[in-house]
């Protein structure tokens, strides 16, 4: 993974990282995609939803009338700022976890009074792009991007040595992974963050199916055209023939898992090929593409103690719909 130094030479730090990033995460792609289609049941993991378009249609995504998360979780950062400074002090360097836009990071920075920012994203352009208008909105804050997989090791840039650090893991990204991938994932993060951190992370959840399925099959289709995206993906880097009109958007609340399934579902049996390698699916068959898990408050804090993080803090909106939970990095005491 790769990690950028300072202002002066970020930029073509960024560029130089990227070839490597690139071909690695490239392989990782074609390896994730045909041993996705050769598995039963079919499923690809979700992380490669995000290249360029993939980003732009997530961003549209949080727009839409029925994505409630977003404009929620804003909600609940911009009503508590103030108790999540005091609770984490000043001076801290942020590391944002699949920062994305960034578009929630301007709440937490205003507030945190931070001595660096650390966005780490897989979505290469995306990312450089995200900077360079935090940049124009605090020009005096070192900001060093790391385009790479979080679910890898990760190691972060030397200017952060000896700084106190805030993990910030906003949008329910956590959902993305079932349990044991997000226990990996939260200790991952404290390993890297270190014995005293903080983390500031956004969990949703459980809530009725009837609010939502029409958050992840909104009446527009972008979430569709965010899913089929995939396919496009898949036929654009990877040679792939694959006859995207042949497949549709799925979601399904799965009440046993506590989560919401996306699919693809095949409309008529079709054949295709992924760099020169057959497939064929039948009609109704599906490719899983991603788990959006929720979670009960108790379920949440479980789920970080699990992985070494003391709730210190814990927000949600009036309907309950979103937790915002701050945790703390505490040694993990001998039982009981
Ligand atoms: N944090 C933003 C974006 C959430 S979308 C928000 O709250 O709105 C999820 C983001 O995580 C995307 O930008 C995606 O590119 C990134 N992402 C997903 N899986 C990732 C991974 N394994 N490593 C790094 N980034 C990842
Ligand atoms: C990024 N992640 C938390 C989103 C979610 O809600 O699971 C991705 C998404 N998938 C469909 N809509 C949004």
């Amino acid at each position: 993974m790769a990690a950028v130094g300072d202002a002066r030479t970020r930029r073509a730090a960024v560029r130089e990282s990227t070839a490597t990033t690139t071909s690695l995460a490239d392989r990782a792609f074609r390896a994730d995609v045909l041993a996705g289609l050769s598995g039963r049941p079919r499923a690809i993991p979700a992380r490669w939803f995000y290249d360029r378009r993939g980003s732009e249609l997530f961003e549209d995504i949080t727009r839409l009338p029925e994505y409630y998360l977003t404009r929620t979780e804003r909600s609940i950062l911009s009503a508590h700022a103030a108790d999540i400074a005091s609770l984490t002090g000043p001076g801290r360097a942020v590391v944002e976890f699949g920062s994305g836009s960034s578009a929630k990071t301007p709440l937490v920075l205003s507030a945190v009074a931070p001595s660096a920012y650390v966005p780490i994203d897989i979505s290469g352009e995306f990312l450089r792009d995200s900077v360079a208008e935090l940049e124009r909105q605090f020009p005096k804050l070192p900001i060093h991007p790391i385009e790479g997989d979080f679910m890898h090791r990760l190691v972060l840039p030397a200017a952060l040595a000896n700084q106190p650090r805030l993990g910030f893991f906003p949008g329910s990204t956590i959902g993305n992974m079932n349990a044991p991938a997000a226990v990996d994932l939260l200790r991952a993060m404290w390993e890297t963050l270190g014995e005293g951190s903080k983390l500031l992370i956004g969990i949703d959840r459980i809530k009725p199916a009837s609010v939502l399925i029409p958050a992840y099959d909104d009446a527009q289709g972008v979430t569709a055209e965010f899913n089929l995206n995939l396919l496009h993906r898949i036929n654009r880097e990877l040679g792939g023939t694959i006859p995207v009109s042949a497949f549709r958007h799925v979601a399904r609340w799965n009440d046993t898992e506590a989560r919401i399934e996306m699919h693809l579902e095949a409309t008529r049996d079709v054949s295709f090929s992924v760099d020169g390698r057959p497939f064929a699916i039948s009609k109704g068959k599906t490719i899983h593409t991603e788990n959006s898990y929720k979670y009960g408050p108790r379920d949440a804090r479980l789920l970080l103690r699990s992985a070494g993080w003391t709730p210190i803090g814990e927000w949600t909106d009036r309907e309950g719909l979103f937790g915002l939970i701050l945790a703390e990095a505490r040694a993990i005491p001998a039982a009981p």
